[in-house]
């Protein structure tokens, strides 16, 4: 079993109602990884396992509702009908998924598959995304669109414009981002076009409840309001409990799996119905899920070669080198998705860890077409990995091949055979069909090329299905999740299991840093939101200017800044000036470092 190192009670604890009672379980601190920050490569890997067992855990009749219990897949059969519905009779009707960071680069990934399978099959795509600041988030950290709820509404009206149906899927993990507040009210003011549902990983009890300026409206009273309609089935909430994330708060990790894997169950099941004659029914809901469930299995089933991976990234981001990601087809917009989220979560730069994609922009296909000229950040294809990266690439480098035997194996091995020129830190990731020996020789070349090799073969046979893609996906990102967090906790950005160098870049970000900040300090919150303001604004003494200020304020100001949170630890606990915070952080560049010398 996967976790196995933990007995059953240890992997619940966070179910009880006595653990850390005030916080909703996305931002709990899960009792797994309490160790994390000490722990060697192959602990890591094991803990994210246990982590990522505990989406498939059973409901036992407590506290809450799981992904596999009767009321979540009932929704999900109830929200795949009326997908169904639309795919029938698709005139003047559309599919929107949107959400912020993570979220909205899922609702981006899974539109355009799916899109795909129906031009495929000659039908007219009716799956749209909104991602929070547009298409610039895709590959980078935008956090600040998503304090909007006005911003959310305007954007969704405006992809609508001229529809007469439309079944609108909001997800926030946390249940917590007002711009997706904002959409899923303005799809309650407007029943006789919009259906709302909510995707996200908290009892709707645990919805944020913070005012949002100029509105009448709560993420909670909203989701209050959904729960009455989905009585009748007018509103649905698809929001099982998965447990805290392995890093508190990190909801990249699996509030992504999770909104990828139901969301992907729900398409499917519809598309099977109007394609295939398959009807939606329990069971197929439930297989589909459990098919899911074997994937984790499978892939930490090599948890060796991931543990390879992540000490051989969290060497590179040691010693200030990088890691990047060389993606094909299907797996490489995971590639950049896991690249792009290392800012804001760990507060890497963004060459720390990077992706690039075979095709670039045109394999994107994203709604506002190539993005290049905002930036070298915003270069994803492999030509601008050999122009800008290549030339300075060295053995402390880390480079991942990411790709599957679908795509076109030779353009691997010309890649690889440059990289090799440059770096022995080779690596690939690759899936392949069972029985599927076309790329045989290719990946002989690969594998000789390379330091080591992530290899799944997949039971399927040698055609590849979507769903088999699906999986492979799940995969890849389960894989690149733990090298990128894993590397980032080998190189002393977590602390326990906190992110302590985490953006201050929205409102729940700020929540969060205040909270970690009266945690670590044991001071008073309104002392710890001081210092959190002194550290953003770099003064010893705040204004008025700056405690007039409202929240959003003070989050555009911190996007500009570096290390607010452990400044802003390094002044509680020693009381000393921001100028001597900044030369101790110098001094002692590991944040873990840091912080541990100054508590003990
Ligand atoms: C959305 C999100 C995360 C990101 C960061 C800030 O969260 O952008 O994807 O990693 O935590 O918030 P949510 O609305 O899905 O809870």
């Amino acid at each position: 079993m996967a976790g196995s190192d933990w007995t059953l009670s240890a992997m619940r604890e966070w179910e009880s109602p006595d653990y850390e009672p005030s916080l909703p379980v996305s931002e709990k601190s899960n009792p797994l990884t309490r160790g994390i920050d000490r722990a060697s490569a192959s602990s890591i890997v094991r803990m994210l396992q246990a982590c990522d067992a505990q989406m498939f855990q059973e409901e036992t009749g407590a506290a809450y509702q799981r992904l596999l219990s009767e009321q979540v897949v009932t929704t999900l059969m109830e929200v795949a009908k009326k997908v169904e519905l639309i795919l029938k009779d698709p005139e003047d009707s559309l599919v929107i998924l949107s959400g912020c960071g993570t979220s909205g680069r899922l609702a981006f990934l899974i539109t355009s598959r799916f899109n795909r399978a129906l031009r495929q099959l000659n039908h007219s795509p009716v799956y749209s995304y909104v991602i929070a600041g547009g298409d610039r988030a895709l590959l980078s950290s935008q956090e600040a669109p998503e304090d909007d709820p006005k911003l959310g509404m305007l954007s969704l009206k405006k992809v609508c414009e001229g529809k007469k149906r439309v079944l609108f899927i909001g997800i926030s993990c946390g249940l917590s981002a007002p711009f997706v507040a904002g959409q899923l009210e303005f799809c309650l003011q407007n029943p006789e076009v919009y259906t709302p549902v909510l995707v996200g990983f908290n009892p709707a009890h645990q919805a944020r409840d913070e005012p949002l300026p100029g509105c009448t409206f709560t993420f909670r009273s909203v989701v209050q309001r959904m729960e009455e309609l989905a009585k009748s089935q007018q509103a649905f909430l698809i929001n099982p409990a998965v447990g805290p994330e392995a890093i508190s708060g990190s909801s990249r990790m699996k509030g992504g799996s999770t909104t990828k894997i139901l969301l992907e169950v729900v398409l499917s099941a519809a598309h099977a119905a109007t394609f295939s004659h398959a009807p939606v029914t329990y069971n197929s809901i439930l297989q589909h899920l459990r098919a899911y469930e074997r994937t984790l299995d499978i892939t930490y089933s090599q948890s060796e070669i991931i543990t390879d991976l992540v000490e051989a990234a969290g060497e590179s981001l040691r010693c200030g080198r990088r890691v990047c990601y060389l993606g094909w087809g299907s797996l490489a917009l995971l590639s950049l998705i896991d690249a792009s989220e290392c800012n804001p979560t760990f507060g890497a730069d963004y060459e720390d860890v990077r992706g690039f994609v075979s095709g670039g922009y045109r394999e994107l296909s994203n709604k506002e077409g190539p993005l290049t000229s905002l930036g070298a950040e915003f270069c994803i294809a492999h030509e601008d990995f050999l122009h800008l990266v290549l030339p300075c690439l060295t053995d402390k480098d880390t480079v991942l091949l990411v790709y599957t035997h679908s795509d076109d194996v030779s353009k691997v091995v010309d890649l690889a055979r440059r990289v090799r020129e440059k770096t022995s830190n080779l690596h690939a990731v690759y899936h392949q069909a069972d029985g599927d020996t076309s790329a045989a020789q290719q990946q002989d070349h690969i594998n000789r090329l390379c330091l080591s090799t992530l290899k799944t073969a997949w039971l399927q046979g040698a055609s590849v299905s979507a769903s088999s893609l699906h999986m492979w996906e799940l995969s890849t990102k389960l894989v690149l999740n733990a090298v990128s967090t894993g590397a980032h906790v080998l190189k002393g950005k977590i602390y326990q299991n906190y992110m302590i160098d985490v953006q201050v870049t929205n409102s729940k970000l700020y929540r969060r840093a205040t909270r970690l900040l009266q945690k670590l300090s044991s001071q008073p919150e309104s002392q710890c939101e001081e210092a959190l303001l002194k550290a953003i604004y770099q003064v010893d003494e705040l204004t008025l200017d700056i405690t007039s200020s409202d929240v959003i304020t003070h989050t555009c100001t911190a996007a500009t800044r570096t290390k607010v949170v452990p400044l802003a630890l390094v002044c509680l606990l020693t009381g000393c000036s921001l100028d001597e915070a900044e030369s101790r952080l110098e001094r002692q560049p590991i944040v873990r470092e840091a912080v541990e010398a100054l508590l003990s």
